[in-house]
């Protein structure tokens, strides 16, 4: 483990690397206690830097000798540094041979052991646990990869590439060797060796190139790999169709693991998959799952191009690879989705992911920006404002470029930098030298403030109508509120997609002052000042603007619209996703009332009535209706508000729920009746939108139930949970009674495990679901202190971690802050026993506390108390060390 004095590292002192490594030729004899491995490799020194030592990456190895060109040569070890003064200026070879324990290896960073097989993970620092490197990005160089291990322990072995040769060492043990004439950095290198079995599937591309598709898996996983491989023959078909970009490989694998620390990772050629992002059937994954794993799939796939073909220059850039292939992987999943509507359910569901998750993280502690300036672990920044902010910055340039402008903008990177590690800056210019005179082109330094300043942007909107003159004047202003190290920021540039209608509903012609005809009634208004005025001219109405369509900006925007011209929207607005933040919007103001006023919640008959026409709503699609009448999520209401009460949040949506509950009863009947599946099992959006609407309506009726003391729906709901088709249904009905503390809760959970105890993801959900368990009297906190003692449960499978530990923590609220600062005390406790475990995963529990300043008390002294009692133990590991010192700074 690093300990917790890691220096910090800063964008501003990137230097080139003082040597280059041209090809490595890498053996291992694979043995689970000590593994040897022999790396030869071709090495020259980079006369663009002063000249200096050989620095060498090792981390938990034993070195046993090296040599520079075949003589033994002397060295030092500076920390996890192995520096040699005298190397050569001419080119040479550099020979390390060492040995690392992959069964010791509970971090799963480097070369481990999961289910007696051998996986790699080496994103982002995870080589240098394996050998000795020049463990950075930029630092590219073509493998050959010689495996020797068991024959029968290890009949598969696998590394990056072309298989180039294999057969028998002697009568137990085997070999394989691996090319990859791609040169690639050292995070993309990993190798698998077990007793695995592989769907396969052979196809041409439009290209004409034939290539061999693999997905590996344990035996008896085979038939839970048939939507990984469909959703990999689309991803492949969709980027060729979308963005030409073919293929480029013999032989593409994808193998699972149960024992991952993320949901997977684009090693070239041989994608390595947490077993959660791959493997379904009807049985075992819940459409959602099955909508991840494609979404995953494609993403990996994706990174072959944006990541692998070009990739980042050092780690500050991570958003390079992961915004660009966010923003793909969501295209994709829209288009896989096809019709308008389905597309409008994509497009809200990623956004109120980034409300949830990196909205509270650029208002907290760890607020970055989408290019962080500084970091002591690079592990702590895979985060939501580098994935999903750094997405919508893509989306961004797409929306002031155009889909055309951005694929012309695509090319031209891939013309400039194919084959090399860049930056952020150098994606920027590609796209704006591919639209001369653009949106884009003509504010490009100032768009890519998105880069470099944190924190979500305050959008603030207000309108006046000149009946007589029929002017419409909008005015935009923007205020971006400081965060860690930023205390003043420059205005950014904000594309505000728009449109207005009439309070009747009817759209409006775009005819801004100075035009001379209007331009369509959907138009992109770009704001890059701190205010600004926006004339509409020949505007026949008082008009309700519609503003921020399909989310075109990652901002909060304050319309200051009213209940009623909210309701206009609600009904009329012919875009989908403000058809839907317009009843979000409707929710949200009556919860932040109670909220803020100390006062129960009561909804009026307005909005009420305007839920049952949604519901009732004949033209409706079912999963946009789920959507709607899903309240808006507790972190965001926290986001809203100036300090934070977890426990008056949760009972102002508790009682918004119920009365909703109540007040639809019949309006759920038919919902649910109305949206059950015949024939059979698809996860696709019309059937899937079906399953979600009918298990709304099914918690929605449970829980009144439990109001009324009625017996029927909760009789319902165990019959559905018995006889379910697929786990969709059986988890919902499940959940519909364990949320509503129904007393059929407790046989249907005993029966769930003994149905499944022999299928760990299963395993996972049932306790994930017991973990995020609307709170009551305190027995869910209670319940998941026991699940702690359960013979299945284990830290050390990060899966099962996250089920029970990040169930509570980070998606329970209610069950976690409590009076008697019992949530806190048991997340110091796990955060301590997962640290010596698994630095990684515990520096992903110890973001939960981000936020504890703007708590209220009780919750506020006692979280801080919590996190001092953490930043007190000597032996942190310099990942949690990171996240503790921002919280407490
Ligand atoms: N690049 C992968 C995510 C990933 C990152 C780090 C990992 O280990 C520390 C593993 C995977 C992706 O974006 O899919
Ligand atoms: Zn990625």
């Amino acid at each position: 483990m690093r300990e917790g004095n890691a220096p910090l590292i800063r964008r501003e002192d990137y230097v080139a690397p003082a040597f280059w490594i041209r090809t490595v030729d890498i053996s291992f004899d694979l043995d689970p206690a000590k593994t040897l491995v022999i790396s030869k490799m071709k090495v020259e020194r980079n006369t663009a830097v002063p000249h200096g030592p050989l620095r060498l990456h090792g981390e938990e190895l034993q070195l046993l000798r090296v040599l520079i060109n075949g003589e033994s040569v002397s060295f030092r070890q500076e920390g996890h540094e192995l520096v040699i003064e005298a190397a050569p200026d001419a080119d040479f070879t550099l020979e390390v041979r060492n040995t690392c324990a992959p069964e010791k290896n509970t971090a799963l960073s480097g070369l481990y052991t999961s289910g007696g097989s051998f996986f790699t993970q080496c994103e982002a620092e995870g080589f240098r646990r394996i050998t000795y490197f020049l463990d950075r990005p930029d630092v590219m160089a073509v493998y050959t990869v010689t495996l020797r291990a068991d024959k029968t322990k290890y009949p598969v072995l696998l590394s990056n590439g072309n298989l180039a040769d294999s057969g028998e060492l002697d009568a137990t043990r085997h070999f394989a060797v691996w090319h990859d004439p791609f040169p690639k950095p050292s995070y993309l290198f990993a190798l698998v060796a077990g007793d695995l079995v592989a769907r396969e599937q052979r196809i041409t591309t439009r290209a004409g190139r034939d290539h061999l598709l693999q997905v590996f898996v344990r035996r008896g996983d085979l038939e839970k790999t048939e939507h990984a491989m469909n959703s990999l023959v689309a991803s492949i078909v969709w980027d060729e169709a979308r963005f030409k970009l073919p293929l480029d490989l013999e032989r593409f694998m994808i193998v699972g693991v149960s024992d991952f620390n993320m949901g997977a990772m684009e090693n070239k050629g041989l994608n390595i998959f947490n077993t959660s992002a791959l493997l379904a059937s009807p049985a075992t994954a819940t459409d959602a799952d099955f909508a991840r794993i494609e979404a995953i799939v494609a993403h990996e796939y994706f990174h072959n191009w944006t990541g692998n073909r070009v990739t980042c220059r050092d780690w500050f850039q991570l958003s390079l690879k992961e915004g660009l292939t966010v923003f793909r992987d969501q295209e994709f999943s829209m288009d896989m989705a096809a019709a308008p509507s389905a597309r409008a359910v994509c497009r809200i569901q990623d956004v109120r992911q980034l409300r949830a998750m990196q909205f509270p993280e650029d208002s907290g502690a760890m607020a970055h920006p989408v290019r962080p300036d500084s970091y002591v672990e690079i592990n702590n920044f895979y985060t939501a404002t580098v994935y999903d902010k750094g997405s919508e910055v893509v989306r961004m340039y797409q929306t002031l470029v155009g889909r055309a402008g951005f694929e012309a903008g695509m090319k031209l990177y891939f013309e400039r930098h194919d084959g090399q590690a860049v930056t952020c800056d150098d994606f920027a210019q590609a796209i704006a030298d591919a639209n001369p005179g653009s949106a884009l082109a003509t504010r490009l330094e100032a768009f890519k403030r998105w880069y470099s300043q944190a924190g979500t942007p305050h959008l603030k909107a207000r309108g006046t109508y000149d009946a007589t003159a029929q002017t419409y004047t909008l005015t935009l202003s923007q205020t971006n509120p400081p965060s860690p190290g930023q205390d003043s920021k420059l205005a950014q540039v904000i594309p505000v997609a728009m449109g207005l209608l009439s309070h009747e509903g009817q759209v409006l012609p775009l005819q801004l002052q100075g035009e001379t005809e209007p331009a369509g009634t959907d138009r992109v208004l770009v704001l890059d000042q701190s205010a600004q005025s926006f004339v509409f001219v020949n505007v026949t109405a008082d008009p309700v603007p519609s503003l921020l369509r399909g989310f075109s900006a990652p901002v909060l925007l304050d319309d200051g619209l009213t209940d009623a011209e909210l309701l206009v929207l609600l009904k009329h607005d012919t875009d989908a996703f403000n058809r839907w933040e317009a009843g979000q919007r409707l929710s949200l103001n009556r919860i932040l009332a109670a909220v803020r006023s100390g006062k129960p919640l009561v909804l009026d008959g307005a909005y009420i009535e305007a839920m049952r026409s949604l519901l009732r709503h004949p033209q409706l699609d079912s999963a946009f209706k789920e959507l709607a009448l899903t309240l808006p999520g507790e972190a965001y209401i926290a986001e809203q508000l100036e300090v934070i009460d977890p426990q008056a949040i949760h009972a102002a949506v508790d009682a918004a729920q119920n009365q909703l509950a109540h007040a639809l009863r019949d309006d759920w009947v038919a919902a649910f009746e109305g949206n059950q599946v015949s024939g059979g099992y698809q996860p696709d959006p019309v059937q899937s939108g079906k399953r979600s609407l009918a298990n709304l309506a099914l918690a929605m009726l449970v829980l009144d139930a439990k109001r009324s003391g009625d017996t029927v729906w909760p009789g319902r709901a165990y019959q559905r949970f018995k006889d379910a088709g697929n786990m969709t249904d059986r988890l919902g009905a499940l959940s519909a009674l364990v949320n509503a503390h129904a007393e059929l809760a407790e046989p249907a959970l005993a029966r769930f495990h003994q149905q499944f105890k022999d299928e760990a993801l299963v395993v996972d959900k049932w306790f994930a679901l017991q973990g995020r368990a609307a709170e009551r009297d305190g027995k869910t906190f209670a319940r998941v202190r026991q699940l702690l003692q359960h013979p299945d449960f284990s830290l050390k499978n990060p899966n099962r971690a996250r089920s029970l530990i990040f169930s509570l923590c980070m998606f329970n609220p209610a069950a976690f802050h409590r009076t008697d600062a019992a949530g806190y005390v048991f997340w110091a406790d796990q955060l301590l026993a997962l640290d010596a475990i698994n630095p990684q995963i515990a520096g992903r529990l110890a973001r939960v506390m981000d936020r504890w300043t703007k708590l209220a008390e009780p919750y506020r002294s006692a979280a801080r108390e919590a996190i001092v009692r953490v930043a007190a133990k000597a032996e942190l590991s310099s990942d949690v060390r990171e996240i503790i010192e921002r919280a407490l700074a």
